[in-house]
């Protein structure tokens, strides 16, 4: 029988966790013929809530899980993990300054870093999910010098999701009719949903819609859906975040053609070097790859402009604190 493979889940007990879990388990992540092992990591006080999840995968009798362990030790969780889902994070409180946000997840995701460097199986990879998600990636990132800097990534497949169904909702088409759809940048306000590349039924987005509507509708109503689904439901998403992650993981392993993730730049389209910055994207052999040669307009490279800035704000902020 095959080896199983080793998923690590941080904050395994919150609800992106909850909606995470059985689908890994159900063999989504990984591919249907495909055995795991779930390790969750979570902290001291949440470690109970996670053997409550675990009590509840071992009832749904999924074929291809041969064992969940848990713990509030990175060392013991990350120990052989093949994949690394970075969810755990600390969010934003009231009257929470940037500078102690990027500390409090200084905390989190430098010694999770290290732990992967120091115990993750040969061929890890790992998707930050947790915000602020690139920068945290990129910590994590600076903590494994061992490792590849191309294994640690950052997930705007949920942006990229969004734009999707915004755009097929509004031309009435549906989504397996768009291709080549592109997040640019951040995981935040600031990313840049491209439709000057987007594809639909072979003609280009942007000339389908009206620019006000690209302008003013679209492009904020992606940036901000996070918020739109706070206000509406009460919490943050969740089984859409989920989902979501499964799409990065299983692409970045079975292949895909165009997508969006966020991987370190090569320089590619004027991001800065070693920035965790989402891009197109394909996967080819298990390895991400920038999709080149595409021409930004100015429309377009102002944004792009201004998300990247941010992230490099970011970068320079978290150096400034000692964290990378
Ligand atoms: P929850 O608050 O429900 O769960 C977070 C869990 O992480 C908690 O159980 C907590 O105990 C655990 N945790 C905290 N510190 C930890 C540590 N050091 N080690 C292990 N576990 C730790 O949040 P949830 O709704 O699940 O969201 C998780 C993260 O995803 C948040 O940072 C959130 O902002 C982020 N999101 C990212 C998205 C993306 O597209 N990249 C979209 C959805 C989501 O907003």
């Amino acid at each position: 029988a095959q080896t199983p493979v080793k998923v690590t889940v941080t904050g395994a007990a919150g609800q992106i966790g909850y909606a995470l879990l059985f689908r890994i388990a159900s063999g989504q992540l990984l591919g249907a013929d495909v055995p795991v092992t779930l390790s969750l990591l979570e902290i001291p006080q949440a470690v109970k809530a996670a053997e409550g999840t675990a009590m509840e995968l071992d009832d749904c009798a999924f074929p291809l899980l041969s064992g969940i362990e848990i713990t509030d030790d990175p060392n013991v969780a990350f120990d052989g993990a093949n994949v690394a889902l970075l969810v755990g994070a600390r969010p934003r409180g009231k009257g929470m300054e940037r500078g102690d946000l990027l500390q409090a997840n200084g905390g989190i995701f430098g010694p999770q870093g290290k732990a992967i460097n120091d115990h993750a199986a040969d061929d890890i990879r790992v998707l930050a999910v947790g915000n602020p998600a690139n920068t945290n990636a990129l910590i994590a990132q600076q903590h494994a010098p061992d490792v590849p800097a191309e294994r640690f990534t950052a997930m705007t497949r949920l942006d990229h999701n969004r734009a999707l169904s915004q755009l097929a909702a509004k031309l009435g088409v549906p989504v397996t009719e768009i291709k080549k759809m592109t997040i640019w940048g951040n995981h935040s306000a600031t990313q840049y949903p491209d439709l000057f590349h987007a594809e639909v039924g072979g003609k280009i987005a942007a000339e389908l819609v009206d620019e006000a509507w690209l302008r003013d509708t679209f492009i904020p109503t992606v940036a901000k859906r996070g918020a739109a689904i706070i206000e509406a439901r009460g919490a943050s998403s969740a089984a859409s975040a989920a989902n979501a992650a499964i799409d990065h993981v299983f692409d970045w392993v079975n292949g895909t053609a165009w997508t969006s993730a966020a991987i370190p730049s090569d320089g590619s389209y004027g991001v800065p070097e070693g920035l965790i910055s989402s891009f197109p994207v394909t996967s080819r052999d298990g390895k991400w790859e920038i999709i080149q040669g595409l021409e930004i307009d100015a429309f377009s490279r102002e944004r792009i402009d201004a998300t990247v800035r941010e992230l490099e704000e970011e970068r320079s902020a978290v150096r400034e604190l000692g964290l990378i």
